[in-house]
């Protein structure tokens, strides 16, 4: 009985939705390191998006049964798997009941913000899947086991760019004489970032009718590709996008310095966005699971260590590569501020522990050998941009 399981010790059950993703697989094996018993959940989605759009990780990845197996050798542990759709209800119901999890660690949205602005099709179903698939989930916690934790992944574009400091979720406010505790105010940048503020205003809804526990972790660009569990064997490898549509800034940077390519920084650079490494985001999904949220409790943690703007970004990947780039600047595809102001607040999680790894030339060069070695995997069309904002109603 996975109750009395739990009474025996500190470990925890933990389910991590979206298991088989670039982020999500290497949590499952460090929550797994760990001790805690976890299961994953994925519909597979993520992989049909790269037949569709005709790409592929630049990592070579197995497929989730075999990465499961090789975990068993290497470690030891178990992970069980649950195949399917957060979209279909009865599958949610049905795996928490059986799963009977303490803490649910939530990635499985689609994730690309270029994808979400692709056209009217690729924007309602980024918004029906991130945002309806959240809501099965809310209501199969609170009617099968309210005190299960929601983990859930959020990120720092919902703020945008706003001309004020950018506060942990909530915001005290002063007006006309008054004062209260909101929401802090959201200016996102995609339908893809606009789905995660949906999310954000379920969940704390959520919290208030129903006395759920959850914590939204608004996070930032994500680099790197490895964790110290996934480098143990190459079969358990996490992927690694490099496309103009799921690649994101500094793994595509890093990428197109090694293939001897221009690095694509769009408009003038100025735009500046908080970053994280891989194994932070890992840590930093231990250390929620670890200290939950109270009944009732909707808390914000801001999961990024530094921020840098997209030129500076360019300069410090130039600047540690050992041989020549060139740092192009093309037309910004996206509508965005070119420059702004950006201070971010991010103190919650560095409380808990955090130990961040921040932006050292060791990383980014260690990154230079792994895309070295799989270069010829590399389809160049792939790398340039070719979903515009504006584009879709243009045409
Ligand atoms: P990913 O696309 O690699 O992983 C998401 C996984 O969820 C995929 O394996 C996909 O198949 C699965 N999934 C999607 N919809 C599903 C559904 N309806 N039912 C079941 N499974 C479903 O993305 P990632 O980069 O690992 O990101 C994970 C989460 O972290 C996302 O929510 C993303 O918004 C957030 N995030 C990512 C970054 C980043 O830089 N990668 C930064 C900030 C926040
Ligand atoms: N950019 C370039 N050149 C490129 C790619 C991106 O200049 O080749 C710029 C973009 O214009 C943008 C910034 O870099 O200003 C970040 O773009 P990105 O594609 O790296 O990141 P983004 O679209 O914001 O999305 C990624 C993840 C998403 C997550 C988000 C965190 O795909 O899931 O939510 O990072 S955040 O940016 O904090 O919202």
């Amino acid at each position: 009985d996975p109750v009395q399981k739990r009474k025996k010790g500190s470990f925890m059950r933990v389910l991590v939705l979206g298991g088989d993703g670039y982020l999500g697989w290497p949590t499952a094996l460090h929550l797994s390191d760990r001790g805690h018993d976890v299961a994953v959940l994925d519909n597979f989605a993520r992989r049909r998006y790269d037949v569709e759009l005709g790409t592929e990780s630049l990592v070579p990845i197995e497929n989730l049964a075999t990465r499961i197996g090789a975990w068993q050798e290497v470690s030891g542990k178990r992970i069980d798997a649950y195949e399917g759709d957060l979209l279909d209800a009865g599958f949610v119901y049905d795996t928490v009941r059986e799963y009977r999890p303490d803490a649910i660690v939530h990635f499985a949205e689609q994730r690309s913000a270029p994808y979400s602005m692709i056209d009217r099709e690729h924007a309602v179903y980024t918004q029906h899947n991130n945002v309806v698939g959240n809501l099965n989930l809310l209501y199969a916690i609170a009617e099968i086991d309210p005190a299960i934790h929601l983990v859930k992944l959020g990120t720092m574009g919902e703020y945008g760019t706003p001309n004020i400091d950018i506060e942990e979720g909530w915001l005290e406010v002063e007006h006309n004489g008054r004062r209260d505790r909101m929401l802090y105010p959201k200016k996102p940048g995609s339908f893809y970032h606009l789905s995660k503020v949906h999310d954000s205003h379920n969940i704390e809804f959520a919290c208030r009718i129903w006395d759920l526990r959850a914590t939204d972790l608004n996070q930032g660009v994500v680099y790197g590709q490895q964790t110290p569990q996934t480098a143990l064997d190459p079969r358990l490898a996490t992927r690694f996008d490099y496309d103009a549509v799921f690649g994101t800034v500094l793994n595509r940077f890093v990428i197109q310095a090694v293939l001897g390519q221009p690095l694509s920084v769009y408009g003038k650079g100025g735009q500046t966005r908080g970053l994280l490494d891989i194994r932070d985001t890992v840590e930093c999904i231990r250390l929620a699971v670890e200290h939950p949220a109270e009944r009732g409790e909707f808390r914000v943690f801001n999961q990024m260590t530094e921020s840098y703007s997209v030129r500076q970004i360019a300069n410090i990947v130039a600047n540690t590569f050992p041989g020549p780039v060139q740092i192009e600047h093309l037309d910004n595809p996206r509508v965005e501020q070119a420059e702004h102001y950006y201070h971010v607040k991010h103190t919650g999680l560095v409380e808990l522990g955090l130990q961040p790894h921040l932006l050292t030339d060791t990383l980014i060069e260690s990154m230079f050998d792994l895309v070295g070695a799989n270069k010829q995997r590399v389809d160049e069309k792939r790398l340039l941009p070719g979903v515009r904002w504006r584009g879709a109603v243009e045409s």
